[in-house]
C-alpha cells in the first residue's frame, strides 16, 4: 500500500480546488470564477485498491492584505512542511509571470518533487499548449508536466498515477468511504458561500462568509456574513430574491450530502469588519 500527502500550490483561480475535486473523484472544496475562493487547508482523499493520496487543497499564493489573508498565506506555508510532494498548478489560459515565479522559488526548494500541472487547456489550440508548456518547464527542476483540464477530466487519470508514484510505502490515513475532513457543519456552510460568491461580483464575494448555527435532522440554520448593510441589502437581494436563490441552489447540494431533506434557513448579518475579528477567524476555521 502506497500512501501519503501532496500539497497543491499555484496562483489564486488558477484551477487548483477543481482539480483536487477531479483527482478525488467527487466534490470536496468549493469552486468558483472569483479568486481567493479557498480560505482553508482542504484534504481531499483519492483511494485506490493499493493506494491513497491525500491532497491538500490550499487558497491561492498571495501578498497578505488584512487578517484574514495574513492567516491563509500562513496556512499555505505550513502545508508544505511534511508533505512527499507538490501539486504545481498553472492556468494555460494566463501568461505564466512573477507571480508563478514567486511561487516556483518556494515549492522548488522543499526538497520533494514538484508536479507541475498545467490546467485549463480545454478549447485551447495544441501550438499554446506547447509554448505554454515550453515557458512552465523552465520555472524549475520538475518531477512531470501534465497538461490537464479539471473541468473535462483530461489528463486527470495519468496526472493521479504520477502523483501516486511519488508516495512511499504506508497506512491508510482515512477510512475509505471519507472524502474530506471538514467536518459536515462546514461542508455545509462552504456550500452556500459557493452559491453566494456565484451570486456576487467585484469585493463582495471577499466580505462575505458563512457559518452554520443549527444543523438537526430537519432544519438547517445557517449565518450570511457581510461586512456593511449595503452589503447586506445587495445579498438579501429585492425582497429577499438573492439570498432565496443561494437556499435554492444550495439546498439540493445539502440534502445530498446529509442524505435527507432538509430545510434551509439563511440569515444575513452585518459583522462589521469580520476579516479582522482573528476570533472568528479561528471559529470559520480560516
Ligand atoms: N476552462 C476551464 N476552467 C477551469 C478549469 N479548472 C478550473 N476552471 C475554472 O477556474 C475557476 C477557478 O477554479 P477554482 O478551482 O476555484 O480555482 P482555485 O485555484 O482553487 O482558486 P482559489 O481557491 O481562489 O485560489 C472556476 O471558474 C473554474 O470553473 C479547467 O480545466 N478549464
Ligand atoms: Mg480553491
Amino acid at each position: 500500500m502506497r500512501s501519503g500527502f501532496v500539497a497543491v500550490a499555484g496562483r489564486p483561480n488558477v484551477g487548483k480546488s477543481t482539480l483536487v475535486n477531479a483527482l478525488a473523484g467527487g466534490k470536496v472544496a468549493i469552486v468558483s470564477d472569483k479568486p481567493q475562493t479557498t480560505r482553508r487547508r482542504i484534504t481531499g482523499v483519492a483511494n485506490g485498491e493499493d493506494h491513497q493520496l491525500v491532497l491538500v487543497d490550499l487558497p491561492g499564493f498571495q501578498r497578505p492584505l488584512d487578517p484574514m489573508t495574513e492567516r491563509m498565506q500562513r496556512t499555505v506555508d505550513q502545508a508544505f512542511e511534511d508533505v512527499d510532494g507538490v501539486l504545481f498548478v498553472l492556468s494555460a489560459r494566463e501568461r505564466i509571470g512573477a507571480g508563478d515565479r514567486f511561487i516556483a522559488q518556494r515549492v522548488f526548494s522543499l526538497g520533494v518533487p514538484v508536479v507541475i500541472a498545467l490546467n485549463k487547456v480545454d478549447r485551447l489550440k495544441p501550438g499554446h499548449i506547447a509554448t505554454q508548456m515550453d515557458t512552465a518547464s523552465k520555472l524549475g527542476d520538475f518531477h512531470a508536466l501534465h497538461p490537464v483540464s479539471a473541468k473535462t477530466g483530461d489528463g486527470i487519470d495519468a496526472l493521479r498515477d504520477e502523483l501516486v508514484e511519488l508516495l512511499p510505502e504506508g497506512p491508510a490515513y482515512f477510512p475509505p468511504d471519507q472524502r474530506s475532513d471538514l467536518s459536515i457543519e462546514v461542508q455545509v456552510a462552504e456550500l452556500v458561500r459557493e452559491k453566494a460568491l456565484a451570486l456576487t461580483r467585484e469585493e463582495l464575494p471577499h466580505a462575505i462568509s458563512v457559518e452554520v448555527e443549527e444543523l438537526d435532522e430537519k432544519v438547517v440554520r445557517a449565518n450570511v456574513y457581510v461586512e456593511t448593510e449595503s452589503q447586506k441589502q445587495i445579498v438579501v437581494g429585492r425582497g429577499g430574491a438573492i439570498v432565496k436563490e443561494i437556499g435554492t441552489r444550495a439546498r439540493p447540494e445539502i440534502e445530498h450530502l446529509l442524505g435527507h431533506p432538509v430545510f434551509l434557513e439563511l440569515q444575513v448579518k452585518v459583522k462589521p469588519r469580520w476579516r479582522r475579528d482573528e476570533q472568528l477567524l479561528e471559529r470559520l476555521g480560516i
